[in-house]
């Protein structure tokens, strides 16, 4: 792979070689032979062979077009297993079905996307410079979650809700990492490190990258929602980690509170299972910043207990960022 070292993945075999349908989880990832995102059908694209099983070069920007396929396949499969094995989720729409997964979609298409449309996944091969392919772990669990936000609370994408939308995508996208526990791409608080060098996004402090909102106010709806994500993905790392400096897997974070407070973490697993409950069971399309604190604690109270440290928690991190 270009981004988890060596990796296996679940190949099927076919026509006295090999291709990359995952015979598991149902996925089949292809080559989009560089047709644009706008053009692409489930249909489009060509089977990926190989007649040895052993499939890359481990190089990013690679001339062998199975690489960026073994972290698309593999990444996938992170994915649907996350949310399988902590969520008890099968597969996106929860109907045990898998996904057709494309890579070298267009030209220097530096992105990916999730169609519910093709109930495709599609990501292209970066800028041709500095960003290579965009199949990290994190993107890949940020795309599929896409559809998982459709499947479930289905959060309208402009306004808060668009912000939420996008914040969980970075939120499950970044537990799909941790999920994964790879040595090479390990579990950080950064968003597309891997495949945008030195990251796109980072939830310890939003605003780093000079758009994100790192504290709620009355006109963060307004943002794109790849910047008023940044509340909401501030307010998972405070409920995670807490305030404050710490170094995690090697990585330092600072992250300020919007109150002056300063906050103690209850560990991403809680804070993830609290999410999805919250998603899953209480957001709906219209959820707003302060409709997700009721949504997170309502959630926390059922898995945990109201007056609980989680519940406590949780209230506190909001609060952090002033979704009061
Ligand atoms: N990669 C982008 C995202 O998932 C594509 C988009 O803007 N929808 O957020
Ligand atoms: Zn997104």
């Amino acid at each position: 792979s270009e981004y988890t070292g060596t990796v296996t993945i679940d190949t099927t075999a076919a026509n006295g070689g090999y291709t990359l349908t995952d015979p598991v989880r149902g996925h089949v990832t292809k080559d989009a032979n560089n047709v644009a995102a706008s053009s692409l059908k489930a249909s489009s694209g060509t089977a990926i062979t190989s007649t040895t099983n052993v499939w890359g070069d481990g190089k990013k920007f690679s001339s062998d077009r199975t690489t960026a396929a073994v972290d698309a396949h593999a990444n996938t499969a992170w994915t649907y297993d996350y949310y399988k094995n902590v969520h008890g989720r099968s597969g996106i729409k929860n109907d045990g079905k898998g996904a057709t997964v494309f890579v070298h979609v267009g030209t220097n298409w530096d992105n990916a996307q999730w169609s519910d449309t093709c109930f495709c996944m599609m990501t292209g091969d970066g800028d041709g410079t500095t960003d290579p392919e965009q199949v990290d772990l994190d993107t890949m669990g940020h795309e599929m979650t896409h559809g998982v936000t459709s499947a479930t609370a289905n959060l309208r994408y402009s306004g808060e809700s668009g912000g939420l939308n996008e914040s969980t995508s970075d939120i499950f996208g970044t537990m799909v990492e941790w999920y994964a526990n790879n040595s090479v791409d390990k579990g950080d608080y950064l968003f597309s490190d891997q495949s945008t060098p030195p990251w796109l996004r980072r939830f310890d402090k939003p605003s780093l990258d000079g758009r994100s909102a790192d504290c709620w106010s009355s006109g963060v709806g307004k943002l794109d929602v790849h910047y008023s994500s940044g509340v909401g993905n501030h307010w998972f790392y405070l409920a995670s980690e807490g305030s404050g400096t710490k170094t995690v897997n090697g990585v330092t974070y600072t992250s300020p509170t919007c109150n002056n407070s300063t906050l103690a973490g209850i560990g991403n697993a809680k804070v993830a299972k609290i999410w999805y409950r919250a998603l899953t069971v209480y957001m709906t399309s219209t959820t707003t910043y302060k409709g997700a604190r009721s949504a997170s604690l309502n959630a926390a109270r059922d898995l945990y207990g109201a007056g609980s440290a989680e519940y406590n928690a949780v209230a506190a991190a909001w609060s952090g960022v002033n979704v009061n």
